[in-house]
């Protein structure tokens, strides 16, 4: 992870600078006569939403351990947790560089956390979806079209047990209709297997099940402890959870118990005369599924320290994986932010009656036109290669393809790529997502990159005649 020195992070990354024209036409509307009112802070947010890191929302049902995977990311105990429902409103855990800005909705707020991915990603607690308080509607707010807050943030890691009931997959269908852009989206959620440490199930089964019953093209699932997570990341671990671990893996009737939970080591202690409070501490800060493969390690040496069992059990609780799948997603921060805050530009688009519509849709007209957004066009089919429409295509042939669409790659794509890529564009029957991605390879092999070193959006933009 990128920090500067003390462990603070890198400075924030901006989305890019399509992103930054997109930030530019927020802004200009929002100077306008005609948008004063409630549309002001809406495009405020989004202008915000563009100079931002990725914004990333932590979402799922009441005490499904949301804020606990909070606490992992941010490294600390920042965020309430209890087993009751507890998160009341949205907080937005920010870089200490970022300007301050205004919350996104009623009932959200800033907090700001120098976190180790805060250089790439804005993070969002929520409030559980089906609280019995109705907490729950400021998080339905986010993914639900008719509110000003939808799509406030870019990315949702969704938690779910090891099955996706209904209304889950429901309420993530309707956020990839928020956020998709010209080819389609899914890619901008990652499926949280949480409290993995309470499922029977190996861990890649479940996360290969969530994924396949999501039935969303692109999406990714990782099976996480976050309470192990948050054990390590918010260094709770102590000496004397080392020796509890020393005492069970030295003694073979203690050890046989833990699989069998709570109550079966409790038994065994007992009789044994083990010091029961020592094996609470331990339960306390490590779910005991998750002791029980420390055991053999601890026993034969190969874990002997306190930073060999933070660094086994980090590794374990899955929380590395989420946060490859975070640093990946914020590699496309551009593409996924600028796909969701023009959804929003649509929808506010359509509230406001054609005369603010029409001046909105010109602008986005414009923006069409500009480089950076003909670049970001490749950048978006490059992420659709990830989906499994094109899984026809050879990895070699689509790893070349998506360096030449990112403009990463200098030569020439493989004669075998562009015959694949030549039939896929003009084939009859094919999705025309796959068709057009095919289209814009052949255009980005023949066409150099676009030049991105200026654009004059900013200009033509502020030439519209005032309203
Ligand atoms: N076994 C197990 N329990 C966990 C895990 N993560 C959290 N918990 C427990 O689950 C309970 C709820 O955790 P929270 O993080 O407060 O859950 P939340 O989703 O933020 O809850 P609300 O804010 O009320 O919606 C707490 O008692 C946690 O200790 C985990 O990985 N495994
Ligand atoms: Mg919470």
């Amino acid at each position: 992870m990128d920090t500067v020195s003390g462990g603070r992070p890198a400075p924030p990354r901006t989305p890019g600078p399509a992103a930054g024209c997109l930030a530019v036409l927020c802004e200009l509307l929002r100077s306008r006569n005609e948008f004063a009112g409630p549309a002001c802070a809406v495009l405020d947010d989004m202008a915000a939403h563009c100079r931002e890191p990725l914004r990333v929302a932590v979402t799922g049902d009441v005490s499904c351990g949301k804020s606990t995977l909070v606490n992992a990311l941010l490294g600390g105990r920042h965020a309430a947790v209890r087993w009751e429902e507890t998160t009341a409103e949205v907080t937005w855990y920010r870089h200490p560089s970022l300007p301050p800005g205004l919350p996104p909705g009623p009932e959200h707020r800033m907090a700001v956390v120098p976190f180790p991915l805060a250089d790439r990603i804005v993070l969002a607690d929520t409030p559980g979806v089906n609280t019995a308080s109705g907490r729950g509607r400021v998080t339905e707010d986010m993914l639900s079209a008719a509110s000003d807050a939808a799509a406030s943030a870019t990315v949702l890691l969704y938690l779910s047990g090891a099955e996706l009931m209904g209304g889950s997959r429901e309420r993530l269908r309707r956020f990839v209709e928020l956020t998709r852009g010209e080819y389609g989206s899914g890619f901008n959620i990652v499926l949280v297997a949480a409290k993995a440490d309470t499922c029977t199930a190996p861990w890649p089964s479940i996360e290969e099940n969530l994924i396949a019953k999501s039935r969303i093209p692109g999406v990714r699932a990782v099976a996480v402890s976050q309470q192990l997570a948050m054990t390590v990341r918010a260094e709770l671990l102590r000496p004397g959870h080392l020796a509890t671990l020393r005492t069970l893996a030295g003694n073979s009737e203690l050890a046989a118990a833990v699989p069998g939970g709570w109550h079966a080591l409790e038994l065994t202690a007992r009789r044994t005369g083990v010091a029961m409070d020592a094996l609470a501490a331990l339960a306390e800060v490590a779910p005991l599924p998750c002791v029980t493969p420390a055991l053999p390690l601890v026993a034969d040496g190969t874990i002997g320290t306190l930073r060999q069992l933070s660094g086994f059990w980090e590794e374990l609780s899955g929380l590395r994986a989420v946060e490859a799948a975070l640093e990946s997603l914020a590699e496309d921060s551009e593409v996924l932010t600028v796909n969701a805050v023009t959804g929003r530009l649509h929808r506010l688009a359509a509230r406001l009656g054609a005369a603010r519509a029409d001046r909105i849709q010109r602008g986005l007209a414009q923006l069409r036109r500009c480089p950076h957004f003909v670049a970001l066009d490749r950048r978006g089919a490059a992420l659709h290669l990830r989906g499994p429409a094109l899984r026809s295509v050879p990895d070699g042939d689509r790893a070349a393809t998506a360096a030449l669409l990112r403009g990463e790659s200098d030569g020439p794509l493989p004669p075998s790529a562009l015959a694949h890529w030549q039939r896929l564009a003009f084939q009859p029957g094919r999705s025309t997502e796959v068709g057009r991605v095919a289209r814009l390879v052949i255009e980005a092999a023949s066409a150099p990159p676009p030049v991105q070193a200026h654009c004059s959006c900013a200009e033509t933009l502020r030439k519209e005649p005032r309203g």
